[in-house]
């Protein structure tokens, strides 16, 4: 059984936004002056986030387009948890209802019509630089389309794959593409290349949250993420086929860019401003050719800050339930995972365990860089200790660990390519040091500190009028 519903509103992006309007109106930021697509967008971004507030923010008037820019949509957890149609809840029922849908998919459906072929751009008509497009960092190399979705086509198999790859604008109907090495998109790139073919990619921008949380879980690519989009959304996504490209795309999407690579073509691409909060280095990367753009009729243009919370949250949140699923199979004893914020959501993991036997923690951690490369730190704790408290992780380490014998360390691993703490940060290596640190209590410690039936005094008793702090 799953909990939440959110089936009495459209699944999409501005379905999504007036759900939030009528609802949750502490959620949005409307600004309505004019706002620079160059720095102008992302120092705003930045000065919410350094106060604290992420607010999804609606830029209602960006220079140089008459779009509406829809930005920070991922960067609460609040507005997450609503898009599941979890109107209450912490992290942990929504880690577990994540789990219990992606457990459950729910295959597309085709359809004839779709609102975002409600506008058809095709030919000299193309021009990308309509829509509000940003550049966000200092070192960036131009503008980037950061929160596109592309839908692809295993061509083996015939199995849908879905991901956001960041793409610079190179002109007006030409993009360059970030496909990493650790990405299926990449494998089914690959394919297309190898046999001189151009490889159909369609571009989505803008749809309901859950969408972006189901199609961006963590997966094999036997999995057909439209159907965990499905699944996460309780609803088939409708699917319709695109106008110039052999693919299907989803109908209630607020703008397609329907593409073809150029095989064998490469242009230089980046710097980007990148997640780890450093900057991606240049590389010589695919080029597409826009071959339609389509599009509903007032269009809401999406984008994903790189590097902040709106991006951060969302690759924490999606593989959660995966790396608790596997450290489980290595270690049953598991009572909590959590990706922290200090990680930057992808590079350490706490793990809480209910220890049978010493030896079960560095189980877990094993486990825990087998089921996400993107892990360098795992920390294992006794169950007592609040995974989603940084202090307490550290407390635990502080007093539990003795370096010589609870840390291991596997160098030359697989990690992430733009870990600037990589083999060779410049080249974009993806080879790194991973380190688990078992840091529960072992067999022969002392007993800890407590004083006998504490919990039982009633403090009034003793202190007129007395308040918890
Ligand atoms: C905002 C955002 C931006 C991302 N940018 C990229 C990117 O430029 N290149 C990339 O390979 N992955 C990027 N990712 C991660 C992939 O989208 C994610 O790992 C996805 O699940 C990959 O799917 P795949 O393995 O099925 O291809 C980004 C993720 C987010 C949330
Ligand atoms: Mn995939």
């Amino acid at each position: 059984m799953t909990k939440g519903s959110n089936a009495y509103y459209d699944l999409d992006l501005r379905g999504f936004i007036k759900y939030l309007e009528e609802k949750h109106p502490e959620e949005i930021f409307r600004v309505t002056k004019e706002v620079d697509p160059e720095f102008g967008v992302s120092g705003i971004l930045h000065r919410l986030e350094a106060d604290n507030h992420f607010r999804t923010v609606i830029f209602e008037n960006v220079k140089g387009s008459d779009v509406p820019l829809v930005a920070n949509m991922h960067a609460g957890f609040e507005r997450l948890r609503y898009a599941l149609g979890m109107e209450n809840g912490d992290i942990d029922d929504f880690l577990e209802e994540c789990a219990v849908r992606q457990e459950n998919p729910i295959p597309p459906v085709e359809v004839e019509r779709a609102p975002v072929q409600e506008v058809v751009v095709a030919g000299q008509d193309i021009d990308v630089a309509k829509f509000p497009i940003c550049k966000y960092h200092e070192l960036d190399a131009g503008k980037f389309i950061t929160a596109g979705l592309s839908v692809m086509r295993d061509p083996d198999t015939g199995i849908n794959n879905i991901g956001i790859y960041r793409h610079q604008v190179h002109a007006r109907n030409l993009l360059g593409v970030q496909l990493s090495e650790t990405a299926d998109a990449n494998v089914i790139w690959k394919k297309y290349e190898n046999s001189g073919e151009p490889c159909p990619i369609a571009i989505v921008i803008g749809h309901h949250p859950a969408f972006f949380i189901g199609s961006l879980c963590f997966s094999s690519m036997e999995a057909d993420e439209l159907c965990l989009a499905g699944g996460m959304m309780q609803q088939a996504v409708r699917m319709v086929d695109c106008k110039m490209i052999p693919l299907q795309v989803p109908a209630d999407a607020e703008i397609i860019l329907e593409c073809l690579t150029i095989p064998g073509e490469r242009k230089s691409e980046a710097p980007f401003g990148e997640y780890p909060g450093t900057y991606g280095p240049e590389r010589m990367n695919p080029v597409l050719e826009i071959k339609a753009i389509t599009h509903r009729r007032s269009p809401l243009y999406q984008n994903a800050f790189v590097g902040h919370a709106d991006n951060l949250l969302l690759s924490g949140i999606i593989r959660t339930p995966f790396i608790e699923r596997t450290v489980r199979i290595a270690c049953p004893t598991v009572t909590k995972v959590a990706v922290p914020r200090s990680g930057r959501f992808r590079f350490m993991c706490f793990i809480a365990i209910d220890r049978m036997i010493e030896g079960e923690a560095k189980q877990a951690a094993m486990a825990a860089f087998v089921a996400d490369p993107f892990l360098k730190f795992a920390v294992i704790v006794d169950q007592d200790v609040d995974v989603y408290d940084d202090t307490a992780v550290l407390h635990a380490i502080a007093t539990r660990v003795r370096a010589d014998r609870d840390i291991f360390m596997v160098p030359y691993a697989k990690g992430s390519p733009l870990d600037p703490a990589s083999y060779d940060p410049a080249g974009g290596s993806h080879l790194v040091t991973k380190m688990g640190i078992d840091a529960t209590r072992k067999d022969n410690y002392p007993a800890e500190i407590s004083v006998p039936e504490a919990d039982t005094i009633d403090l009034t008793e003793f202190i007129p009028g007395y308040q918890k702090n």
